[in-house]
């Protein structure tokens, strides 16, 4: 277990909500922020704040060593080969986007397959649906097994050599589970497709290692990992970059500017058109150091014993349905759950109540909500800061509510 001390870095966490001490169980939506994060942001806009790349007077070159360090940090952080490989993004949603509307508009053709699965974000969803409706192609969807995990076996019967893209979720923001994306890459590779990864909800809790993955895009966002909102990150292969074309056109990302036709700069910085996100970049820089500190083996370790842990004293309240793996080693830390007919926005409202922080409803994952055969869940999401105690107070609002809706009821 990470310590008390580590809690204490959290500003936030130290409040009371409704007269009482705060559980922040929602940390899946977004992380709150360690100070050294806050500090690095502040000490940005009160010392070096300028815009970058102009490289003519002193506070623009610390900006630019700021934004630029915080570059080759993330290509650290993900073990990618080069910084080339690292597009600073608004966060997860654009970075797939930016992969749909450039190489899914270059590379897809009518006929052809796009393979995404039924647990996906809708930020994993939609983007591909606009593609395919654009180019008259077909998006299918692997199916799940009951527990909510992937098979291969799955995989391999709806990944076919039609199939150009496959775009899979790391960790499932809804079922915990982690999703085997090395294999999945490798039979994506042998029917010739590309692989995405949405890595939103992984980049924040393991180790991730973009070349041992072997993917071909992947992309997360700060906020879920300490940083602040507004930065995320879109890794990509090199080989592929450099024949993808800018969806962003403007200033910052131009070579040369005619009055018909203009000419990109080089890699990373064709595809960040406009004066870039420079403190949320440093700050996205600040909370790598952070969580490196810790170690994300730690981080990791720490997440499966809160999951262990909340799956057992959890089980406990009669009437609750978990959905996702029982087995807390297959999951990060999110445990969505039901508790009988108590819909979810009421019971998140009573443990609101008692100062306990959850999300209700149908967490941006409507076709797995289907899928689950639900309209809605509440859930229950950890990290660094939380402790066995956040979870004993949940058992016991979850309790509080049990018995307040069983007297409405
Ligand atoms: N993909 C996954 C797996 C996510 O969990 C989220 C956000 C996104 C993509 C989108 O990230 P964004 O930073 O671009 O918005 N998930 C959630 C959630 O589970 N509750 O609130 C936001």
């Amino acid at each position: 277990m990470l310590d008390q001390d580590l809690r204490n870095q959290f500003p936030i966490i130290n409040q009371e909500v409704n007269g009482h001490p705060l559980v922040y169980l929602d940390s899946a939506a977004t992380s709150q922020k360690p100070q050294q994060v806050i500090d690095a942001i502040s000490h940005y806009y009160t010392y070096d704040n300028s815009n970058v790349h102009r490289g003519v007077h002193t506070l623009g070159n610390r900006a630019t060593e700021g934004y630029e360090g915080a570059r080759e940090k993330v290509r650290r952080f993900l073990n990618a080969k080069s910084t080339e490989e690292i597009i600073f993004t608004r966060g997860t949603t654009t970075a797939l986007n930016l992969v749909a509307q450039s190489y899914g508009f270059a590379n897809v053709e009518a006929g052809d397959e796009i393979v995404i699965t039924y647990m996906e974000h809708h930020s994993n969803i939609i983007p591909w649906q606009q593609l395919a409706k654009a180019k008259g192609a077909t998006l299918k969807y692997i199916d799940l097994e009951e527990d909510g995990t992937i098979s291969l076996d799955k995989v391999r019967e709806t990944v076919t050599n039609q199939t150009k893209i496959v775009s899979v979720m790391h960790v499932s923001n809804v079922l915990g589970t982690i999703n085997p994306i090395q294999e999945i890459t490798k039979i994506a590779h042998e029917n010739g497709a590309v692989m995405v990864v949405d890595g939103a909800q992984a980049a924040p809790h393991l180790k991730v290692d973009v070349e041992a993955l072997d993917c071909d895009f992947y992309a997360f966002s700060g906020h879920k990992m300490g940083a602040p909102t507004g930065i995320g990150v879109l890794y990509g292969k090199k080989a592929h970059l450099n024949k993808m074309e800018p969806v962003e056109f403007g200033g910052e990302m131009i070579d040369f500017v005619g009055l018909q036709e203009s000419t990109w700069k080089e890699l990373p910085w064709k595809f960040e058109g406009g004066t870039p996100i420079i403190a949320g970049a440093i700050g996205l820089g600040a909370a790598i150091d952070f969580l490196e500190k810790i170690g994300l083996d730690n981080v990791e370790k720490h997440e499966h014993e809160l999951a262990a842990y909340a799956l057992e004293r959890m089980k406990e309240i009669e009437g609750i349905t978990i959905y996702g793996p029982d087995n807390a080693e297959a999951r990060a830390g999110v445990i969505t759950f039901n508790l009988e007919e108590v819909h979810p926005h009421d019971l998140a409202t009573v443990l609101d109540m008692n100062g306990i922080a959850v999300r209700a409803g149908h967490h941006c994952a409507q076709p797995l909500m289907k899928w689950l055969k639900v309209s809605a869940t509440a859930r229950a999401s950890f990290y660094v800061y939380n402790t066995k105690e956040d979870i004993d107070r949940l058992v016991d609002g979850l309790r509080i509510a049990k018995e307040y809706f069983t007297d409405v009821i």
